[in-house]
């Protein structure tokens, strides 16, 4: 069991009203709260160790290197990888995907196949868009049910000898979707198909072990797993990121340059150019740790009743629609009430202090196959509370009676 009331306490942000109310924080899919742990290690950090990595002899270019590299072994073992070197820090699952769709060109030729999902974020369908663009690749959108989940036939159906890419997120940002990447990848890999799974929702939530999903790539962001802003990760199977070109040039990047001819650095460092993010890639180890000590399990076991508790309790609100009612889903909840707009109910529930997320959620695509111009979403962390819940519902009853 986890000790809630503990484990807020160690988040400052959580202690403070907002337009006169507690603050109930449920925005957790867009960003989670940090604990003092994680705030620490980044003051700490400019307070004692900062400087350059992988280039001073001296002594605190060493240390901040030696920290530096120490979450890369962190975030190794955090995801099973076979090895550190295929751990590629970056800004954010955004730049790890754009990473991989530039990089990943080399391999495809016109009339090639990229599948994607219908329910997938901006950020898993641009960055194959443009490489479709450059390249004479053709984009696949697998068809969703009615539920929210993945028509497994029609994945079979598009899924032939022409797909060369299959970017799948792990977890839906906007349903809470989680997808069967297991079979996903299994059969991709039959048809000799690399598979990219989108992780930002799911590695703050579940335990995740990249060899046994064996995943050609997997991509996360630091800022939904307790940790900072402005680093994510891209892990790839070294056999990929070896025969894959460099994705920005720089220093850090190379082995040996010219003029005439730059021959590049080994893996990691080939795709990461230019002095990187120290600080919050130390944190982020912080954040690691932090979620380390509560265990994935336990939080993951908790945010699941927390989603049970909240579904059921919606449910009792006339006119409630949940848009997304997988069988298997992660800790959120996307919903409308009657023909009340997302903005106003979420413009209400901010002026009670709650935090929650209306609008399209980056699923444009998804909100034209519900016709819906957007939801209201509230996504749950380890520190929220079933008392919070009640509150919310409540508030939910109070805004819909005002605006119905
Ligand atoms: N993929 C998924 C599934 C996401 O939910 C997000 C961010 C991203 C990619 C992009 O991550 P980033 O860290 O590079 O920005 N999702 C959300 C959200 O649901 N609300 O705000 C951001």
């Amino acid at each position: 069991m986890i000790d809630i009331q503990n484990i807020r306490a160690q988040f400052p942000i959580l202690n403070q009203e907002v337009n006169g109310k507690p603050l109930i924080y449920f925005d957790n899919g867009a960003s989670s709260q940090k604990p003092q742990a994680v705030i620490d290690a980044l003051v700490n950090y400019y307070s004692k160790d900062h400087a350059n990595v992988h280039r001073g002899v001296h002594t605190l270019s060493q240390r901040a290197t030696d920290k530096f590299e120490a979450v890369r072994k962190k975030t190794q073992a955090f995801v099973n990888a076979a090895h550190d070197h295929e751990i590629i820090f970056t800004r954010g699952t955004t730049e790890a995907i754009n990473l991989v769709a530039s990089s990943f060109k080399i391999f495809m030729e016109e009339g090639d196949e990229v599948l994607i999902s219908a329910m997938e974020h901006h950020s898993n369908i641009v960055p194959w868009q443009m490489m479709c663009e450059e390249t004479g690749a053709v984009l696949k959108v697998i068809p969703l049910d009615e539920k929210g989940q993945i028509i497994m036939e029609r994945f079979d159906e598009l899924l032939t000898g022409k797909t060369k890419m299959v970017a799948i997120n792990h977890v839906s940002n906007t349903l809470g979707t989680i997808n069967p990447i297991e079979e996903i990848i299994y059969k991709a890999h039959k048809v000799a198909a690399a598979v990219l799974i989108d992780g930002a929702q799911s590695c703050p939530h579940m335990k995740i072990d990249v060899q046994d999903l064996d995943a050609d790539f997997y991509c996360f962001s630091s800022h939904k797993m307790y940790g900072p802003t402005g680093i994510g990760v891209l892990y790839g199977k070294e056999e990929w990121l070896n025969d894959m070109p460099p994705y920005q040039g720089g220093g850090e990047m190379i082995d040996t340059c010219t003029f005439e001819d730059t021959t590049f650095n080994e893996l990691p460092f080939k795709f990461e150019a230019g002095t990187p993010n120290i600080a919050d890639t130390i944190a982020f180890g912080a954040a690691i740790d932090w979620m380390n000590e509560i265990g994935i399990e336990n939080i993951g076991a908790w945010e699941h009743e927390l989603l049970e508790y909240a579904t059921e309790k919606l449910s009792e609100i006339e006119g409630i629609r949940f848009i997304g009612q997988a069988e298997k889903k992660a800790s959120l909840v996307s919903f409308l009430v009657g023909d009340i707009h997302p903005y106003d109910l979420g413009t209400l529930l901010d002026q009670l202090g709650i935090a929650v997320r209306t609008g399209h959620h980056c699923t444009q695509p998804l909100m034209d196959y519900y016709q819906i111009p957007g939801t209201v979403r509230a996504s749950f962390a380890v520190y929220n509370t079933k008392e919070e819940i009640d509150q919310f519902v409540a508030a939910v009853k109070r805004a819909a009676l005002m605006l119905g």
